[in-house]
Formats: C-alpha cells, sequence, structure tokens
C-alpha cells in the first residue's frame, strides 16, 4: 500500500456517512459487538501485567469514533506502547481463556512504510473489527494489537483458533486485502500463541504464511 489512503470499504462506517449533522437527540448506531480500547505503556519497573490498563469500552459507531479521534494516533506513540482492542470481556493476553487456544495474524510494518501509511493500517483494522469485516468468520476474531517497537512495529489480529486452517486463512486474506498489502511482498504469519509464549528467541516458526 503505497498511498496510505483508507479503502472504499471503510465508508460504511465513515464519519461524515454516519454522522453528517446528527441532531443532539438522534439515535447512536449500534455496533454487532461492544469493544474495549486497551493501553500499554512499558515501564520497566512493572511486570507487563500492570503496564496494561483498560481505558474504555464502547458499542456505537459514534462512539468508535469519537474515541478514535480524542486519542493519539499509533504514529505518535511512544517506543515499547501498544493499543488494542478486543472484544468486551477478552483481555489482551495469552492467558485469558478465550485466547489460550489461539494465535494472531501478524503484520511486520517495514521501516519502508511511513508513519502515515501505519496509522492507515491500524485504522482499517480497527474499521474490519467494529464493522464485522468477517461475516461469519468474526466469531473467532477476538481483537487486534499494534506494537511500537524500535526495530519494527507490528499489527496483529487474535483469533480464539489456531486449528480451523480455513476459516483462519479466510479472515488473514480479508486483513491482507483491506490493508492493500502486495500480495508477493508483504508477507504475514499466523502463529500460535502457545508457540509465543514458549519461543526462546524472536524465531516463532509461523503456522501459516500468506
Ligand atoms: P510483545 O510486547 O508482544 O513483543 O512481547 P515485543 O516487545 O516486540 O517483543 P518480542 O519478544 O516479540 O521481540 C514482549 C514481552 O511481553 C513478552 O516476551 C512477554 O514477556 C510479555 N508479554 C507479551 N504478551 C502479549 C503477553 C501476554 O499476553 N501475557 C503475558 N503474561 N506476557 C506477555
Amino acid at each position: 500500500m503505497s498511498s496510505g489512503s483508507v479503502s472504499p470499504q471503510s465508508r460504511e462506517l465513515s464519519p461524515s456517512a454516519e454522522l453528517e449533522a446528527p441532531g443532539p437527540d438522534a439515535p447512536k448506531h449500534p455496533l454487532q459487538n461492544d469493544w474495549t480500547l486497551w493501553y500499554f505503556k512499558n515501564d520497566r519497573q512493572k511486570s507487563w501485567e500492570l503496564n496494561l490498563k483498560e481505558v474504555i469500552t464502547f458499542s456505537t459507531v459514534e462512539d468508535f469514533w469519537a474515541l478514535y479521534n480524542h486519542i493519539e494516533k499509533v504514529s505518535h506513540l511512544g517506543n515499547g506502547c501498544d493499543y488494542s482492542l478486543f472484544k468486551k470481556g477478552i483481555q489482551p493476553a495469552w492467558e485469558d481463556p478465550a485466547n489460550e487456544k489461539g494465535g494472531r495474524w501478524i503484520f511486520t510494518v517495514a521501516k519502508q512504510f511511513s508513519k502515515q501509511s501505519l496509522d492507515t493500517f491500524w485504522l482499517e483494522v480497527l474499521m474490519c473489527l467494529v464493522g464485522e469485516s468477517f461475516g461469519e468468520n468474526g466469531v473467532i476474531v477476538n481483537g487486534a494489537v499494534v506494537n511500537i517497537r524500535p526495530k519494527a512495529d507490528k499489527i496483529s489480529v487474535w483469533l480464539s483458533e489456531s486449528c480451523d486452517s480455513n476459516t483462519i486463512i479466510s479472515v488473514g486474506l480479508c486483513i491482507k486485502n483491506r490493508l492493500q498489502l502486495d500480495e508477493k511482498r508483504d508477507k504475514m504469519n499466523f502463529e500460535v500463541h502457545e508457540d509465543t509464549k514458549s519461543k526462546a528467541s524472536s524465531m516463532i516458526k509461523a503456522k501459516f504464511i500468506i
């Protein structure tokens, strides 16, 4: 993806389409699921769990945009920080029962991508989640994480499932398509959380690569 433009599929959730001159009492548009935003800031004095903070839960299109417009863009976050957006009731941690047997599609955002592209990728992923872009396969989608790191930023979509290859690959292809990633150059890996947890080095064997 070169331009950092938001995809046409995103328009159904666009702030201008949904929020054009709403009256003060206009009803809000409910989302299919409630979503919780989490923020992680790396303080080496504290454990990983204590550095993870629940920010807010929202359940309407309007509240999604109000939150998105209120918080820092990911390109402005410091190194070591994460945002996570998960279905309400699921923590963005391997230990959560909904994640225990699952894994994640991970896209390492190579340095050749601009910070603007990173913002666009993250916004597209958020819209895939709250806009339920995965259809029936959305039942296995728990949430997404963006990690801001000195070596490379990472965006991942966490699934509750790590065995059903057809469903997992369909979700992955949907993400790859929405991010307008290059089929050959921009690879996405599916990693099983169990493997990530027990890894001895940064090299984890991907279960699927697309
Ligand atoms: P990270 O933040 O996912 O990736 O995990 P980072 O910083 O890019 O590091 P790398 O190891 O992938 O190169 C960093 C560390 O945070 C992990 O090694 C764990 O110690 C801790 N951590 C990360 N996650 C997602 C969890 C989690 O779900 N549960 C617990 N207990 N610790 C985690």
